[in-house]
């Protein structure tokens, strides 16, 4: 079938709209047809060139909702019509890693998706003949997408694709992080680095569980407004700190944070996280990710008298299981999505959501075919 999607040539280049040859779904593979994706860093990241996996040409986008057209053979868990969330961290739930019950890094399709192609080895997308990669497994900038079955998680009917497509990374990954990662405790006092759409999410679920001091960090003062909506009770701008800020939350807290969240992808960051943690038994959580080659420093001491540095990715959630409870959440309202999703564009604006989120405009923009 042809698709409309925006296809990644080449590194640095904005994204070009395109018609797409789309290969039916294999055996234990569905076709999705994508209703709504998020824009996230991590897609401009790999267009920028600076990730060391990314692969061109492909089609990107990670934070999709839609509905399956068709399934492969073998196929048990979803049929055509339900709604579903792509999962870039797939839930096979049989291989080592599924089944160890410490993790939620499924390694069932690990290698070729991160070789851009499904677990046959090949790409279902093309142009003249010529292969289109796929991205993170999901490749949402397009309208409709081949995952694997084991990628999908099957969401309720009435959840609006346009917010709850957030939930394929941002919403998870923040939530998770408190719950899965942290297992953060009611009254535990928490700082969070960085208020964009992952450090929001923090904040939200550190109230959610009863967390007593929520204290918010961003060099921008435009983030304060919505982080104190969602529950954040302090805000810190390091650059109206005179002086160390570690020290200074540290006093804050009065001792030091119970739980820490990077938030950013800055190494620099991650160590003021870690060390304004409470003596004794204070975690540090990395979730920003940081640029290729960068490393992560603190005095050793820092970690022998008590401290946890620990790291998550997608919040330590186990899709299939965790994400339509997330979804729930949100539809009892138990979670709010909406003031996340800051504009909602066409998909022919895609390159334009980009622009809005390196000018620091929005939490998030979404796009819709
Ligand atoms: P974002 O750019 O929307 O938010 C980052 C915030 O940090 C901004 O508000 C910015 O003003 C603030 N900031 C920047 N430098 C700062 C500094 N030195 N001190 C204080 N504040 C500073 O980004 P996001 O979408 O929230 O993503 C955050 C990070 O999480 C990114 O690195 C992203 O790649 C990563 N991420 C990780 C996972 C995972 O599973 N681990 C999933 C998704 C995203
Ligand atoms: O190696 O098993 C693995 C999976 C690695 C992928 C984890 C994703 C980490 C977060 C990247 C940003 C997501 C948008
Ligand atoms: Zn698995």
């Amino acid at each position: 079938m042809d698709t409309k999607a925006a296809v990644a040539y080449k590194a640095g280049e904005p994204l070009k709209i395109e018609t797409v040859q789309l290969e039916a779904p294999k055996a234990g593979e569905v076709l999705v047809e994508i209703k709504a994706t998020g824009v996230c860093h991590t897609d401009a990241y790999t267009l920028s060139g600076a990730d060391p996996e990314g692969l061109f040409p492909a089609i990107l986008g990670h934070e999709g909702a839609g509905i399956v057209v068709e399934v492969g053979a073998d196929v048990k868990s979803v049929k055509p019509g339900d709604h579903v969330i792509p999962l870039y961290t797939p839930e096979c739930r049989n291989c080592e890693y599924c089944l160890s019950g410490k993790t939620n890094l499924c390694q069932a399709i690990r290698s070729t998706q991160g070789k851009g192609v499904m677990p046959d080895g090949t790409s279902r997308f093309s142009i003249g003949g010529e292969p289109i990669l796929h991205y993170m497994g999901t490749s949402t900038f397009s309208n409709y997408t081949v995952l694997p079955e084991i990628a999908v998680a099957k969401i309720r009917e009435d959840a609006p694709f346009e917010k709850v497509c957030l939930i394929g990374c941002g919403v998870t990954t923040g939530i998770g992080a408190v719950i899965n990662t942290a297992k953060v405790e009611p009254g535990a006092n928490v700082v969070v680095f960085g208020l964009g759409g992952i450090g929001l999410n923090v904040i939200q679920a550190a109230r959610m569980v009863g967390a007593n001091m929520i204290v918010g960090v961003d060099l921008n003062p435009s983030k304060r407004a919505l982080a104190e909506k969602l529950g954040m009770t302090h805000f810190v701008n390091p650059s109206e700190v005179e002086g160390d800020i570690v020290p200074y939350l540290v006093d804050l807290t009065k001792g030091g944070a119970d739980y820490s969240f990077e938030c950013i992808g800055n190494p620099k960051v991650m160590r003021q996280a870690l060390e304004c943690c409470h003596k004794g038994w204070g975690v540090s959580v990395i979730i920003g990710v940081a640029g290729a080659g960068q490393e992560i420093s603190t005095r050793p001491f820092q970690l022998v008298t008590g401290r946890v540095w620990k790291g998550t990715a997608f919040g330590g959630a186990k899709g299939r299981t965790d994400v339509p409870k997330i979804v729930d959440w949100y539809m009892d309202g138990k979670i709010n999505i909406d003031d996340l999703v800051s504009k909602i564009l066409p998909i022919d604006d895609i390159n334009q959501a980009f622009d809005l989120m390196h000018r620091g405009e929005v939490i998030r923009s979404v796009v819709t075919f």
